[in-house]
């Protein structure tokens, strides 16, 4: 065997790990004869630097599951379980000959619509939304799952998203972790943070939960659900009588100083603020002296806009970041993600359509009540729904009115590696590539590092890309009906990859071409103007703290209290947080990963329990008007009195107890208000269902 042959057979390639999670990890996968054999961390990654967290590991079991889907399937009838095995050419032209009839029969495709999040977060995954792109008229989907709140909130406040390396964390004399848990959703993160305490910076969490990141902080403020705002306007009456907010130092840069410190001083005491975030004053003090140890990074996460106040919440916070001088120290400041640096121009959400294609119309859907607008839409009716990169029947609230939607559609595909809870309600099933089987681009939504995926194995039996399935249907559309569809088909994913570097991005990136990435990952350079340095930019310029955008866009209180509507009758608050070894309801085919996630368990505090007569390892119901559970019972005293804890994805999902809550805020960034996932209320009773609940 010469060289050569040996350098075929164990071959390395840089992959990304493509999930919604923070850290968009640089892995190394060895490949042998084809196979992947083992996936590492790749050390050239300056973010990740060589390390993964357990679901990268995880990865060749993943690839080569039993459970993957090998072929396209059919399910005769929906929901039946009679599944079987077709032909990518079957599957296809049925597809194809669905979105042409219904074309015919509504004169559009807008009875047409797709529902795609964040199953792989690659650049070249908005291959599902171009493919429909091409189709003219059709039905798409807007609004954000995780962060559309607090992105509106930061934006009214300053004008824009700020930006802050999140590896600067490291540089900060005192971190504030505000409803966020890196321990489980952001590892890597910890390694910045860790150099900040090496030189001598401390760590306080607020989170209602002791999570693991709680468990690493110097203080925990254990606070009540939804009271964060509260909690800062408290800190921020203790430093302004301190005589350490200096609105002077923003040089008349605040519009609303005036009203918002007679606020402070009449409607706040610390003897209320400390009853109702359930802090003790003691605590309101221990904050107030972070902000005044600067540089001091808080890092808000998204758990704390999943509120129908979350929004509001997020702006108080923000104002003490300002407020109290931090927020254009290296170092110090807001941390929330970067989103506000849009680097690539994104050609398959973009590319130029045929003049002579019909007058187009895009009809919106949010996808925080997909089912419940899809179902209100006529002229026409929904009737066509392609589903990739995600789990509505577990993930989605308002599982009512899914199950309603699933009834008038006439044909659902469902584009998935596994089957779960949404593919089981499909007509027609394709398998999806692992990111190891395709070629793709990736940037993060919180680091600043830009990478490329490279195609390490032959794909898994008959799976294919998103991309490639775009690419496949849109040719038997045209075949069928010539020039049906615009979708430029005949561009590779290496085209795609290649049109996205101009040269301003190749410049940020310090590469004179693209393929320099084969070569490793690069930071990127912040583009100019875009800054935490850079001056509020506001139309006024100034740090807005009362903002007229936001009184007139934000769900005002009293519609926020009748959505809630009798919800609200039930005493315990259902918190659905996310887990270590999954990725909400991903992994869980991966036996590696198959440590107890808490989702078939209901964790309670022993009081709660006790007043119910309940005891520990008990089978419950955890009900409301919208849903019954079944889960077991844990005992766990540093769960917060009134609040009970499920984690996602359960045999039953617990997402049936979540009817339809929105954020106060999220139609600017997003276009539609963000999900109160943590505004479901539950009540907990021994034994099994409640028949007709
Ligand atoms: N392992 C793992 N990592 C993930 C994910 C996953 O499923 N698994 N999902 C990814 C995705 S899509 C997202 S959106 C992010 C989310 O990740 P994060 O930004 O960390 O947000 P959450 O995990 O939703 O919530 C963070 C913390 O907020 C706390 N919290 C809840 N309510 C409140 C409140 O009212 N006040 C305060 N102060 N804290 C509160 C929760 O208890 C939780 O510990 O994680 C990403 N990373
Ligand atoms: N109760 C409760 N519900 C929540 C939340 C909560 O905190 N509590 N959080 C919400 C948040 S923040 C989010 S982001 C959503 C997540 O909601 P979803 O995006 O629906 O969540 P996932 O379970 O990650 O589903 C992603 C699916 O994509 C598939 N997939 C992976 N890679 C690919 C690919 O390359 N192509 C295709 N076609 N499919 C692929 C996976 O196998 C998986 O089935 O859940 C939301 N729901
Ligand atoms: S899930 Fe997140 S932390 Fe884990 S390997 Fe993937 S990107 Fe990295
Ligand atoms: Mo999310």
């Amino acid at each position: 065997m010469d060289k050569d042959d040996i350098k075929k057979e164990n071959e390395m390639f840089l992959s990304i790990c493509p999930r919604n999670c923070y850290e968009t990890c640089g892995l190394i996968s060895h490949v042998q004869n084809g196979r992947l054999i083992k996936v590492e961390g790749d050390p050239h990654h300056g973010y990740t630097q060589g390390k993964l967290c357990a679901k990268g590991y995880a990865y060749t079991e993943y690839v080569y599951s039993p459970q993957r889907l090998r072929h396209p399937l059919r399910q005769v009838p929906r929901g039946s379980g009679n599944w079987y095995r077709i032909s990518w050419e079957e599957a296809l032209e049925d597809i194809a000959n669905k979105i042409l009839e219904l074309h015919h029969r509504y004169g559009s495709s807008l009875a047409c619509a797709y529902n795609k999040f964040s199953g792989n977060l690659g650049v070249l995954h908005n291959a599902t939304e171009g493919m429909f792109r091409g189709l003219g008229s059709h039905t798409k989907l807007s609004g954000n799952a995780c962060l559309a709140a607090g992105s509106d909130a930061v934006a009214y406040n300053r004008g824009q998203l700020i930006f802050h390396d999140p590896e600067d964390m490291a540089k900060s004399k005192a971190i504030v972790l505000w409803g966020v848990n890196p321990a489980r959703t952001a590892v890597h993160q910890w390694n910045f943070i860790n150099q900040a305490r090496d030189k001598g910076a401390q760590i306080l969490v607020i989170d209602p939960l002791y999570t693991p990141s709680a468990a690493q902080a110097d203080i925990y403020l254990q606070i009540n659900p939804g009271t964060d705002g509260l909690l800062a306007m408290a800190v921020l009456k203790i430093l302004l009588e301190e005589g350490k907010l200096n609105p002077e130092y923003f040089g008349g840069n605040i519009y609303g100083w005036e009203s918002f410190q007679s606020y402070l001083q009449e409607k706040v005491t610390l003897e209320e603020a400390s009853k109702v975030t359930g802090v003790p004053q003691e605590g309101i003090y221990d904050l107030s002296s972070f902000y005044k140890e600067k540089p001091c990074a808080t890092w808000v996460g998204f758990g704390l806009q999943r509120y129908s106040n979350g929004g509001q919440n997020i702006r108080c916070i923000d104002a003490l970041v300002a407020l109290s001088g931090n927020h254009e120290l290296k170092g110090g400041g807001l941390y929330y993600n970067n989103l506000m640096d849009d680097v690539f121009k994104n050609g398959l959400l973009n590319f130029p359509r045929p003049m002579n294609q019909e007058v187009i119309i895009e009809r919106s859907i949010d996808i925080n009540s997909f089912a419940q607008e899809a179902l209100a839409l006529t002229d026409p009716p929904l009737k066509f729904l392609w589903i990739a990169g995600r789990n509505p029947l577990s993930q989605d609230q308002d599982q009512q009115n899914w199950q309603k939607l699933l009834n008038q559609l006439e044909l659902v595909v469902a584009v998935d590696l596994f089957m779960n809870e949404t593919t089981a309600q499909a007509d027609i099933v394709l398998p999806a590539a692992s990111p190891f089987e395709e070629y793709d681009l990736h940037q993060s939504y919180w680091h600043q590092w830009i990478a490329i995926n490279q195609k390490a194995i032959p794909p898994f039996f008959e799976a294919k890309s998103d991309l490639e399935i775009a690419r496949s249907l849109t040719k038997v559309l045209n075949k069928l009906q010539p020039n049906f569809s615009s979708f430029p088909d005949q561009l590779t994913a290496l085209d795609w990859i290649a049109a996205e570097f101009t040269p301003e991005i190749l410049e940020r990136l310090g590469i004179a071409e693209w393929q320099e990435l084969l070569q490793g990952p690069r930071k990127l350079k912040i583009s100019e103007g875009i800054g935490y340095d850079q001056g509020f930019q506001t139309e006024m310029g100034k740090l807005k703290l009362y903002s007229p955008e936001a009184k007139e866009h934000q769900l005002p209180a009293l519609a926020r209290f009748l959505e809630q509507g009798k919800n609200s009758l039930y005493s315990l608050r259902l918190l659905t947080p996310q887990s270590l070894f999954r990725i909400h309801s991903q992994y869980r085919t991966v036996s590696w990963l198959s440590q107890d996630q808490g989702a078939e368990v209901v964790e309670m505090n022993p009081y709660d329990a006790e007043i119910r007569g309940i005891k520990e390892k008990e089978s419950v119901s955890v009900f409301n008007d919208w849903g019954n559970c079944q889960r077991k019972v844990k005992l766990n005293d540093r769960i917060p009195q009134g609040v009970i804890v499920i984690a996602q994805s359960g045999k039953d999902s617990v997402n049936q107890l979540l009817a339809k809550q929105s954020a106060d805020m999220g139609t600017q960034y997003a276009g539609s208000r963000g999900a109160a996932y943590y505004d479901a209320w539950v009540e907990v009773e021994r034994g099994f269902k409640r028949e007709g609940m």
